[in-house]
C-alpha cells in the first residue's frame, strides 16, 4: 500500500497520507513523508505543498504499537524539522484530529488550515509520555506559553475555532478542505512568509507563575508523572534556546516512554479500544436499536434514561403510578439541570433531552421498544413481576435487560417467554457519567442479544466488559474483597485514616472507608442481612456494627468518620473507635502506606485471579477496565491485574 502519494493542482503539490485506520506515523509513513519533501524540494514547478489525509482523520499521532520497539529512522523530530526546512511552504490541511505527532508534523508546516469541527491536541500525557517531536517546544512559540501549558499538560484537544483564536491554526474552512487549503496556499504565496515556528520568539512568564502551575498540576495529577514532566519541558522551552529545549524534550520523552506508568497507560489505551468489539462476537450482527425503554425512574433508572438520551435514542420511562412517574421525571430533570450547571449541556439541549422521553405507567407503551432496561428495586420478586409484564407487552424480538448489581439474572428471567432475548446490563451510578457497563449474558442469551449489549455500549460511548454470573459480577465482587481486606487491616490495628490516606497516596480519589461514608454503609449491610435471612453464613463485619449503631455514613452525620453539619471532610471518630474497640488487636502491626496499598491492591488482584479461573471474566485486561472505569483505580497503574504482572 502506498502510504504517501503526491498529486498536483497546477503549481501546488498535494501530499496525501493514507495509512488506515488513523494515519499513525509508523516508520513507512515517516519515510514516505521524508521522501515527499525531497521530491518536492527538487521539483522547480512546485511552489507550495498541501499535506492532507485520507480516511477518518488527519495524522492521529506516533504509532503507539512501535513504542515497545527500538526507534527506526527517520525519527519524528527530524522529520518535523525536515518539513519545516523544506524549500517550499507546506500547509497542513486538518480534518478529524491532528494529535500528538500529527500535530507536531502540522507545526513543522508553515501554515495550518482546519476543517470546521476538526480538533488539534497533544494527548501524550494520557499515554504517560510527553510530546517527543517538538510539541512542548514549538507550541509555546506558536501560541504562547499559557495555551501551550493547557494543551500539553491536560492532553485535551482544542476544537478548530478555539485553536484558531489561540493561533494554533491559521484558518478554519467549511466544505471542501483540499480546495480550501489550496486557496489558502495560493493567497499565502502572494505575501511574505512568516518565519518557521522554531525561529519565533517565546516569552516566559515569571517564576511565580510556573510555581502556581506546578502546584495546580500536581494536585490534579495525583501521582501521575507525565503532566509535571511536560510542564518542566515547557518551562525549558520558554527559558532556553530551541536546540536546548529539543534536547531536553527528547530525553524526557525517551525516559518516560520506557517507564512503568507509560506501559500501564498503553495497556489501558489498547484495552479500551479492544473492549467494544470483542473477538468472540466478530461477525455476529446486533439487533437494531431505535427505541429504548427504562422501567424505574429512581436514581439509576433516571441516569440510564439520561445516558440513552445523550446517545439520541427516544426513551419510554415506565413507573408504577402517576406519582412515581412524576418523581422519575423530576430525577431526570435534576440530572439534566446538573449537566447544564456544569456546562455539559445548554438549556436547549436539556429541553430536547427531556422532550425525547415519554413517561407513563402503562406497559402497552412498550410495544415498539427494541430494548427495555429494568432498573427497579433490587429485590427478586419485584424484578420478576416486571419481567412477567414485559414478557406480555414487548415484541418477541425486543431485548430485555436487567440492571441488577447482585441478583442472579437467571432467577430474574425464570419463566420469561423467549429467554434468549434476556441479558444483564449493569450500569454504574451516575449512569450518564460512569463509563463502565458490565454485560452479563445468561446461558440462554442469544449471541446477537449479547452483541446488542456491546452495540449499545458503543452507541452510549461506554466501556463494555462481559461478566459471568456470580455475586457482584466482576466489579462488586472485587469491591467486597477489597473492603473485607481493609476491615482486616483495621482489626489488626491499622488506623482507619491511615488506610484511606494510603489508598489516596496510591492514586485513588478516595480510600475505602471515606468512599463507604459517601455512598452509605446501609446498602451493603442490607444485602448481608438479606443473605443472613436466607440462611447464608455471613460473618458480622465492622460495617455491620456501625450500621446497627445508626452510623450509616455522611447522611447520618457519621459512619467510619464523624462529619460536622454541612462539612464533608472526615474527622476521626471517638464513637467509631469505642464501637469497634473490642474487635481491634491490642498490639497493632505498624504498616507503611505502601505496605497497606500493596496488601489491598494485592487482594483485588487475587480476587481477580479467582474470577478469571472461574471464567467470570474473559481476560485480565477486562478486570483492569472494570477497576479503572468503575472503581477509581488509578489509570496510570494499569489496573490491579496489570500491576501484579497478570496480563
Ligand atoms: C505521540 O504522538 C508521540 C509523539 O509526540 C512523539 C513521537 C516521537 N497508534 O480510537 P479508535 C488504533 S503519542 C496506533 O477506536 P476513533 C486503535 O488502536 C500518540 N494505533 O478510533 C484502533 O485499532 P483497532 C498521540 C492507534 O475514530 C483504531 O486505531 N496520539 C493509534 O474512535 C481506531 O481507534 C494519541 O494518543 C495510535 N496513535 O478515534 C491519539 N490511535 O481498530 C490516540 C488509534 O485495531 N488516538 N489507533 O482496535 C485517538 O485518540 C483516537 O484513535 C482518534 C480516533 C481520536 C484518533
Amino acid at each position: 500500500m502506498t502510504v504517501v502519494s503526491i498529486g498536483r493542482q497546477d503549481d501546488i503539490a498535494i501530499v496525501t497520507v493514507n495509512n488506515p485506520p488513523v494515519n499513525a506515523l509508523g516508520q513507512a509513513l515517516r519515510q514516505g513523508l521524508w521522501d515527499a519533501v525531497e521530491t518536492l524540494d527538487a521539483d522547480p514547478s512546485v511552489r507550495a505543498v498541501v499535506l492532507i489525509c485520507a480516511g477518518r482523520t488527519f495524522i492521529a499521532g506516533a504509532d503507539v504499537t512501535e513504542f515497545g520497539k527500538p526507534p527506526v529512522p527517520p525519527h519524528l523530530p527530524d522529520l518535523v524539522n525536515r518539513i519545516e526546512a523544506a524549500a517550499k511552504p507546506w500547509v497542513a490541511a486538518i480534518h478529524g484530529s491532528a494529535l500528538g505527532g500529527g500535530f507536531e508534523v502540522a507545526m513543522g508546516c508553515r501554515f495550518r488550515v482546519a476543517l470546521e469541527g476538526a480538533s488539534v491536541g497533544l494527548p501524550e500525557v494520557g499515554l504517560g509520555i510527553v510530546p517527543g517531536a517538538s510539541g512542548t517546544v514549538r507550541t509555546p512559540r506558536l501560541a504562547g506559553v499559557e495555551a501551550a501549558v493547557e494543551l500539553v499538560t491536560t492532553g485535551r484537544p482544542f476544537k478548530a475555532d478555539r485553536a484558531q483564536g489561540l493561533g494554533l491554526v491559521d484558518a478554519v474552512v467549511a466544505g471542501d478542505l483540499e480546495a480550501g487549503a489550496v486557496a489558502f496556499a495560493r493567497k499565502a504565496l502572494g505575501q511574505p512568509l512568516p518565519p518557521p515556528i522554531s525561529a519565533r520568539p517565546v516569552t516566559s512568564p515569571a517564576a511565580g507563575w510556573w510555581d502556581d502551575q506546578r502546584k495546580a498540576i500536581a494536585r490534579r495529577a495525583k501521582g501521575e508523572v507525565a503532566p509535571l514532566r511536560a510542564l518542566d519541558c515547557l518551562r525549558v522551552a520558554a527559558e532556553k534556546t530551541f536546540a536546548e529545549a529539543m534536547a531536553h524534550e527528547r530525553a524526557t520523552f525517551l525516559d518516560l516512554r520506557a517507564s512503568d506508568q507509560a506501559a500501564a497507560l498503553r495497556h489501558i489505551f489498547f484495552a479500551e479500544r479492544a473492549a467494544p468489539r470483542p473477538a468472540h462476537l466478530s461477525g455476529v450482527e446486533a439487533r437494531p436499536l431505535r427505541r429504548a425503554a427504562v422501567i424505574g425512574g429512581g436514581t439509576m433508572g433516571a441516569g440510564i434514561v439520561a445516558a440513552l438520551r445523550d446517545a439520541g435514542l427516544p426513551v419510554t420511562l415506565i413507573e408504577r403510578d402517576a406519582d412515581a412517574v412524576a418523581r422519575g421525571l423530576a430525577n431526570l430533570r435534576s440530572i439534566l439541570d446538573g449537566a447544564v450547571k456544569r456546562g455539559k449541556l445548554t438549556e436547549a439541549q436539556a429541553e430536547a433531552r427531556l422532550a425525547g422521553v415519554t413517561a407513563g405507567s402503562d406497559y402497552a407503551a412498550l410495544a415498539d421498544a427494541d430494548l427495555v432496561i429494568e432498573a427497579v428495586f433490587e429485590e427478586l420478586s419485584v424484578k420478576r413481576a416486571v419481567f412477567a409484564q414485559l414478557g406480555k407487552a414487548c415484541r418477541p424480538d425486543a431485548v430485555l435487560a436487567t440492571n441488577t448489581s447482585y441478583l442472579d439474572p437467571r432467577l430474574i428471567a425464570e419463566g420469561l417467554p423467549g429467554p434468549e432475548r434476556f441479558i444483564g446490563l449493569h450500569f454504574f451510578s451516575p449512569a450518564n457519567v460512569m463509563k463502565l457497563l458490565e454485560i452479563v449474558p445468561t446461558p440462554a442469551t442469544a449471541p446477537d442479544v449479547l452483541a446488542t449489549g456491546f452495540a449499545l455500549a458503543r452507541q452510549l460511548g461506554k466501556i463494555p466488559v462481559q461478566a459471568g454470573i456470580c455475586e457482584g459480577f466482576i466489579g462488586n465482587r472485587i469491591l467486597k474483597r477489597y473492603r473485607a481486606e481493609a476491615e482486616a487491616l483495621v482489626r489488626q490495628g491499622t488506623p482507619i485514616a491511615a488506610i484511606d490516606a494510603a489508598m489516596r497516596a496510591h492514586g485513588f480519589a478516595m480510600g475505602p472507608f471515606e468512599a463507604q461514608d459517601l455512598g452509605g454503609l446501609d446498602i451493603a449491610f442490607l444485602q448481608r442481612e438479606g443473605a443472613r435471612a436466607a440462611g447464608q453464613d455471613v460473618p458480622e463485619t465492622l460495617g455491620d456494627i456501625l450500621v446497627r449503631a445508626g452510623r450509616k455514613g455522611q447522611k447520618t452525620g457519621g459512619g467510619w468518620y464523624d462529619y460536622a453539619p454541612g462539612d464533608r471532610s472526615p474527622k476521626p471518630s471517638a464513637a467509631t473507635a469505642s464501637l469497634l474497640a473490642g474487635q481491634i488487636a491490642a498490639s497493632p502491626a505498624e504498616l507503611t502506606a505502601e505496605e497497606i496499598a500493596t496488601r489491598l491492591t494485592g487482594a483485588m488482584a487475587a480476587e481477580g485471579q479467582l474470577i478469571l479461573t472461574e471464567g467470570i471474566a474473559l481476560k485480565p485486561s477486562d478486570i483492569d477496565l472494570v477497576e479503572v472505569h468503575g472503581y477509581g483505580y488509578p489509570r496510570w497503574r494499569g489496573g490491579p491485574m496489570f500491576a501484579q504482572g497478570l496480563r
